[in-house]
C-alpha cells in the first residue's frame, strides 16, 4: 500500500483483551475503525483512540467492507453471525477466534450461503505482542479476499496465508498451542519438582530457559525424520529414554507429586521399543499417535 492510498475501514467485533490490542493496532496503522462489543462499556477506550462505537454488531458490519472478529470461541461467533443473517453480503469476515478446523469449515460455509468471503486465523502473539516484530497471524480460506485485505493485516504483525481451505489456519494454531502446551506442562512440572526441595523458582527459571532453548534447536532434524520416516538417530534412542523415565516416576512418586505426567510417555516408548525401533529417535512416536 503505497503512503498515500486510503487505508481501507475495519470494523472490529469483540473488545476483549485481543480484540482490543487488534482494534488498536488498526487504528494506529491509520484505518478508520468501528468497534463492537456484547458489553458495550468495552467500546470506550477505543473510542478515546479515534474508533467509532456500535451499539449494535449489524451497524459496524454495515460500517466496513472488512469485519475482524475475535470472540472466546466460534459458538460465540455463530450466535453473532446468526442475528446478523444476509447484511453479511459482500463484506469480508475475517475471524480470529481460536477453533477448530471443522468450525471454521461450517462458518466458511455459512458465509458462503450468506454472500460473505470468509477467512479464517489463527493468531500466534499475545494482546501486547500485536503489530510487533514477533507477531504473525496464520489465513485460511478464500485467497482473494487475504489479498486484498494483505496490506491492511499487516497492522497486525505477519500475515501467513496457508491455503484456501478454510480449516487449515485452526490445524496451525492448534499444531503450534499444542506444542507450547506441551512446553508448559513441562515446565510447571519442573518448578513443582525443585520446590519440593526448597529450589525456588527464580533459581530454576535461567537454567531452565537455557535448556529449553537448546532442545528446540532439534525441531527441524526430527521434522526430516518424520517426514523421511528415517529414525534413526545418533543423538538419543528410544532405549536411552526408556531406561531414564522410571527415574522421574520414582523421584516424583517419592516426592508426592502425581507421575501423570510421564505415563503417556513411557507407554509410547514401551511400544515402540516393543515394535524393534530401541535403536530409533524420539521422533519415531509420532507413528504411534494415531487412536
Ligand atoms: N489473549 C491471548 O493471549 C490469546 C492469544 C491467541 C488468540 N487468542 C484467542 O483470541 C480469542 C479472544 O481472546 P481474548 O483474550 O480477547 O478473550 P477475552 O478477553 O476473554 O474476550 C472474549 C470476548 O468474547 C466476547 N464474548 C464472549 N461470549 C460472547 C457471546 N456469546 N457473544 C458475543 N460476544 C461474546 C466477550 O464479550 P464481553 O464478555 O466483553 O461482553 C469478549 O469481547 C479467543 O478465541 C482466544 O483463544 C487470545
Amino acid at each position: 500500500m503505497s503512503a498515500s492510498a486510503p487505508r481501507p475501514a475495519v470494523s472490529v467485533l469483540g473488545l476483549g483483551l485481543m480484540g482490543t490490542a487488534l482494534a488498536s493496532a488498526f487504528l494506529k496503522a491509520g484505518h478508520p475503525v468501528t468497534v463492537w462489543n456484547r458489553s458495550h462499556a468495552k467500546t470506550g477506550p477505543l473510542a478515546a483512540q479515534g474508533a467509532t462505537p456500535a451499539a449494535k454488531a449489524a451497524d459496524a458490519v454495515a460500517a466496513s467492507d472488512l469485519v475482524v472478529v475475535c470472540l472466546l470461541d466460534n459458538g460465540s461467533v455463530r450466535e453473532v453471525f446468526e442475528t446478523l443473517g444476509g447484511r453479511v453480503a459482500g463484506k469480508t469476515l475475517a475471524n480470529l477466534t481460536n477453533g477448530t478446523p471443522q468450525q471454521a469449515r461450517e462458518l466458511a460455509a455459512w458465509a458462503a450461503e450468506h454472500g460473505a468471503r470468509y477467512l479464517d486465523g489463527g493468531i500466534m502473539a499475545v494482546p501486547h505482542m500485536i503489530a510487533g516484530p514477533h507477531a504473525y497471524v496464520f489465513y485460511s480460506g478464500d485467497q482473494e479476499a487475504f489479498e486484498t485485505y494483505e496490506p491492511a493485516f499487516a497492522a497486525l504483525g505477519g500475515a501467513r496465508f496457508t491455503g484456501t481451505d478454510p480449516g487449515f489456519a485452526a490445524v496451525h494454531d492448534l499444531a503450534l498451542l499444542t506444542g507450547m502446551y506441551g512446553m508448559y506442562m513441562g515446565v510447571l512440572q519442573a518448578f513443582a519438582l525443585a520446590r519440593t526441595e526448597n529450589i525456588p523458582a527464580a533459581g530454576l527459571a535461567g537454567p531452565l530457559t537455557e535448556w529449553i532453548g537448546a532442545m528446540l534447536t532439534g525441531i527441524g532434524q526430527d521434522a526430516e525424520a518424520i517426514d523421511s520416516g528415517e529414525h534413526l538417530t545418533d543423538v538419543s534412542s528410544i532405549a536411552v529414554n526408556r531406561a531414564a523415565i522410571p527415574n522421574f516416576t520414582a523421584t516424583f512418586r517419592a516426592q508426592g507429586l502425581t507421575t501423570a505426567f510421564f505415563e503417556p510417555l513411557q507407554e509410547l516408548l514401551d511400544r515402540a521399543a516393543e515394535d524393534g525401533h530401541e535403536a530409533d529417535g524420539l521422533s519415531r512416536l509420532v507413528d504411534l499417535l494415531g487412536t
